[in-house]
């Protein structure tokens, strides 16, 4: 019998892209239930308001209509807040401010968009008309929109109870060490940069769909979630105050997360809890203006960061201070985004030996901030690597020579970092010659010079950006904060004809793990792929989960997998020694076939899986029937994603307008499973970052209105802003995990935005330009290039 194909390594095509690209993907918005009313939510047109009397009369009067609620009828029923499912200990041991956040507002209103109301009705329509015949008394307040505001005394309060709007004043690595490491200095970089705030964009926007069956009294939410059981253990311990084994969450085929759908929304409880009010099914669906207004927002940081350095380049130390945007209420995992997945990162790829982070996040009345792909890491990456860059041309050094010099060697892992984090492996000198050799970097003079002749001017620009994936183990994530494991669930099981059902915890939105886990689970057990079905998304079938963020999938959700499949290859060794009487210890298997060492006495695993299920001679207290095995994986370590990035930009100083001409990744991901899809990841991470770094901006005004609030005036990447990606990969694998593997679903997010924004910086350095800030838009270059012309001309005067 010939042995199957392998698949592990290969790229494989998405099977699931069957469905999805000939229109039988099954989203949220595709469920409808016979007598399904539609819910439209009344969202606050103010920044800060007081709420006074809500005149829900109004909406009822309107035809169609069938009920109105607002957050005084939840919270008569005890509907408890949105939580938080991270506590950051700050200064001195001060927690972490925590005000509530009902569901739908009670007393205050604290962003545009927050949620006022539901009107339920028939039709789509009559629920919109009731939301906007709601009559609800406003009295507007004044509002605190920007960071530096926030802060300052005599600002507006975004919550009575906590003072100077500060959400918690956190510190990570050693001060003193690091004050004595800048004074011993003989250069110092120091850099001020804004991380933009960016609104993420899925292509489907967030839907829900409620339930209660009165013969059970259960509940089933669909809902548009990275995380079904996570939003189910939320929203029955914190929100509903229902019991688990009450409530079905689905989270069907999803389009897009990016992050903004791993939170617990208000209206995923509310359609829930309203269900069971009026005794019928409640569906939602966002409108993309509501998306702009209330999907969590990323990044919005404002820092200062200085390295200091000896003579020769050497880092001897890093300062940062950092202000973070938390918005109006503290999100699901808000609180994290900059401190545990930020200011742990900022040592990057680099030997510096004292860290010092301050980070203080700040209540403003705008809508929540959480994270969003990379949350954190893409934040600490710009800043380092915007800042060594800075540093290479003070000190006048190539800044991929600066970066070598200072690089973690590969002979000094694990390396523990002065700011909390063990890296297990790496060779990051490695993927900066590949990424040097596939950029063409020696011939970079000849292009600048080309360019330099058609009137453009021609930049370079690295970011070496590392990345921590899969937070772990739970025991570490416990002692910093997280309220909850960080493991992940799998459950294997044969059928009788020898098909394979994998349920697994993690959530599929776009990432393609039906086919990289089906590539995994066929290769281990050597059965094809076509008899592997993985199941996700449904808190019913799968035996538990915390689904997808942190490009944690892989190697947490796949390495729960391997174990279950470990078992089943036991189970199988002991079914195989009783069928071929041998010594279970005899029993070898390969290739899907168990045989008996030495001898050519087989049995292929569907043969296995067959007697699993027809026991007719298995000794009854010996052998169990069956072959189902689950497993829960808690990892050792982080694994830590990390890769070299060159960018080569062409500017047109006379319009400012810059085209990406080359952007050249290479990733070390660990062991790889299935190329293609890798490099999509890569591809579409990078896509994101450029959106960052050119086009995407999040404008609120004074008052706080979301001035961007449509695509009219945000700006997201259309394909005429991709260039033509060069890309390869390095490999060290992961040293803790079953697979090798690391996580690669953030990666080009992460390191993309220095790699561009230096290249600009590169390019129009001549014309004396020494810093540019994102996005990188046109009139924010022009501007550039004329106040250094300006200041040029000054100064020559
Ligand atoms: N993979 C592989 N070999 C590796 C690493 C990964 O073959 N060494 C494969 C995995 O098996 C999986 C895919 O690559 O099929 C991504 O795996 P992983 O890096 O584990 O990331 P996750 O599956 O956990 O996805 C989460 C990550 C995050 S955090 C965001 S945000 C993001 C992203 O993935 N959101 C996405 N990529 C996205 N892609 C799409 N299309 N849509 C989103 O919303």
């Amino acid at each position: 019998m010939n042995a199957p194909v392998k698949t592990v390594g290969t790229s494989v095509k998405r099977t699931e892209d069957a469905r999805f690209l000939t229109g039988r993907g099954r989203y949220t918005d595709d469920i409808n239930r016979p007598g399904q009313l539609y819910a439209a939510f009344v969202r606050s047109p103010h920044a800060h308001a007081v709420l006074g009397e809500i005149d829900t009369q109004s909406a009822l009067d309107v035809p169609g209509v069938a009920a109105v609620f607002t957050g005084a009828d939840m919270a008569a029923d005890g509907v408890g807040g949105l939580p938080c499912g991270w506590q950051v200990i700050g200064k001195s041991g001060v927690p972490m401010k925590e005000p509530p956040h009902p569901p739908l507002a009670v007393g205050r209103v604290r962003h545009v968009g927050d949620t006022v109301a539901v009107v339920l009705a028939e039709s789509r329509n009559a629920a919109k008309d009731g939301a906007e015949a709601l009559m609800i008394d406003y009295d507007p307040q004044p509002a605190v929109v920007h960071l530096a505001d926030a802060g300052a005394p005599g600002a507006a309060q975004v919550h009575d109870d906590v003072a100077g709007n500060v959400c918690y004043d956190w510190e990570i690595g050693d001060k003193a060490a690091t004050d004595a490491a800048f004074e011993g200095a003989a250069h110092v970089t120091r850099l001020d940069l804004v991380n933009n705030r960016l609104i993420p964009n899925a292509i489907e926007p967030r839907a829900a769909v409620g339930e209660y069956d009165p013969a059970d009294g259960s509940y089933t939410l669909t809902t548009t979630s990275q995380n079904p059981h996570v939003i189910r253990l939320l929203m029955c311990a914190f929100v509903l105050n229902l019991p688990e084994h009450k409530v079905r969450v689905v989270a069907p085929d999803v389009g897009g997360g990016f992050g903004s759908k791993i939170f617990h929304y208000a209206e995923e409880a509310v359609v829930t809890w309203a269900a069971a009010k009026v005794g019928r099914p409640i569906k939602w669906t966002a409108e993309r203006g509501e998306s702009f207004m209330t999907d969590c927002h990323g990044r919005d940081h404002v820092s200062t960061a200085e390295l200091a350095m000896d003579a020769d380049g050497t880092f001897l130390g890093l300062r940062v201070r950092t202000l973070a945007n938390m918005g109006a209420y503290l999100s699901t995992f808000a609180s994290s985004v900059p401190t545990y997945l930020y200011a742990t990162l900022l040592a990057g790829q680099y030997r510096t030996p004292a860290i010092h982070a301050e980070v203080k996040a700040l209540f403003t009345h705008t809508t929540p901030v959480d994270a969003y792909r990379g949350a954190g890491r893409p934040e600490a990456t710009y800043l380092l690597e915007k800042l060594v860059e800075k540093a290479a041309r003070e000190m006048k050094m190539d800044p991929a020579e600066l970066r070598r010099k200072n690089f973690i060697r590969p002979d000094q892992f694990p390396y523990a970092t002065p700011v909390a984090l063990t890296y297990d492996t790496g060779d990051y000198a490695a993927s900066l010659d590949r990424a040097l050799e596939l950029s063409e970097y020696a011939t970079f003079a000849e292009r600048r010079a080309a360019s330099e002749a058609n009137g453009k001017l021609r930049g370079v620009g690295f970011s070496c950006y590392i990345e921590a994936c899969g937070i772990a183990p739970s025991a570490v994530a416990g002692a910093l904060g997280a309220r909850a494991g960080l493991y992940e669930a799998a459950e294997v099981r044969f059928n009788p004809t020898g098909s394979v059902t994998v349920f697994t915890g993690s959530h599929s939105h776009g990432q393609g793990h039906e086919t990289t886990f089906a590539q995994i689970v066929a290769d281990r057990l050597g059965v094809p792929m076509a008899n592997v079905e993985i199941v996700h998304g449904d808190t019913n079938r799968i035996p538990f989960g915390m689904g997808t963020y942190g490009s944690r999938s892989l190697a947490v959700g796949g390495s729960a997998i391997v174990r279950a499949i470990d078992k089943i290859i036991d189970k199988g060794k002991k079914i195989a020694a009783h069928m071929l009487e041998a010594g279970e210890g005899d029993i070898e298997f390969k290739d899907g076939v168990f045989s008996v060492a030495g001898t050519d006495k087989s049995l292929t695993m569907g043969e296995i899986a067959f007697q699993a299920y027809v026991p007719h001679n298995f000794p009854h207290d010996k052998l169990e029937p069956g072959l189902d095995e689950s497993a829960f994986y808690d990892p050792g370590n982080f694994t830590y994603p990390a890769g070299t990035y060159i960018c080569e930009v062409e500017v047109d100083p006379d319009t400012g307008h810059v085209t990406v001409d080359r952007f050249t990744a290479v990733d070390d991901f660990g062991t790889i499973i299935n190329p293609m899809i890798v490099e999509g990841q890569v591809h579409g991470g990078v896509a994101q970052g450029l959106g960052q770094a050119l086009l995407e901006g999040c404008v609120y005004d004074d008052e706080g209105q979301l001035v961007t609030g449509s695509y009219m005036d945000y700006a997201m990447p259309r394909a005429l802003h991709i260039p033509d990606y060069r890309f390869d990969f390095t490999c060290t694998p992961c040293t803790h995990n079953p697979l090798g593997a690391k996580g690669c679903g953030e990666a080009g997010a992460i390191g993309s935005p220095p790699a561009i924004i230096n290249a600009i910086i590169d390019a129009l350095g001549p014309l004396g330009v020494d810093d540019i800030p994102m996005p990188a838009t046109p009139h924010t270059v022009w501007q550039a290039i004329q106040a250094a012309r300006a200041s040029t001309a000054q100064a020559a005067e």
